[in-house]
């Protein structure tokens, strides 16, 4: 699988009844769904998602919140796509999020920042397969 990035519309977003609205971003942006569930962390799944952030002062809040509800996790492909979602999705911070990003629109703050997107190629493909089976992708 070339040119995929991982996603999750994270709790905050699937809360606030975001997800048609999102979606219709990402598809829009011409964006193609390769796999795509309604599911939830738990919080030993959340401990091994962010793990890399483990030293980090905020890693158990974030760990409590991407565990504390529903999200949708997907697979989605385009030319470009690990850079080219980033984009879309705007700044980690959504109050420095460029206007017409995910982020800015939905995100309720740093922490709860309504999305994720993988950060490079190799990681895209680990998260991906951290979320999904073969017979789940298509
Ligand atoms: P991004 O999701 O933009 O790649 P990362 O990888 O630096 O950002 O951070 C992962 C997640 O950790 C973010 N999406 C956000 O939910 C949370 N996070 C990052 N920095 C902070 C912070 N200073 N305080 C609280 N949560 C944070």
């Amino acid at each position: 699988m070339s040119h995929i990035t991982f996603t999750m519309l994270k709790p905050d977003a699937v809360a606030d009844g975001h997800i048609g609205a999102i979606l219709g971003k990402i598809s829009g942006a011409g964006f193609k769904i390769k796999a795509m569930k309604l599911t939830q962390l738990t919080v030993a799944d959340a401990q091994k998602f962010y793990e890399v952030h483990q030293e980090r002062p905020f890693y158990g809040e974030l760990v409590d919140f991407m565990s504390s509800g529903p999200i949708v996790a997907a697979i989605l492909e385009k030319e470009n796509a690990v850079e080219d979602f980033r984009t879309l999705i705007g700044s980690t911070n959504p109050a420095d999020a460029a206007e017409g990003t995910i982020r800015k629109e939905f995100a309720r703050s740093l922490g709860e920042n309504a999305v994720h997107g993988s950060d490079s190629d190799e990681n895209a493909l680990i998260e991906a397969q951290f979320h999904f089976s073969g017979r789940e992708i298509f």
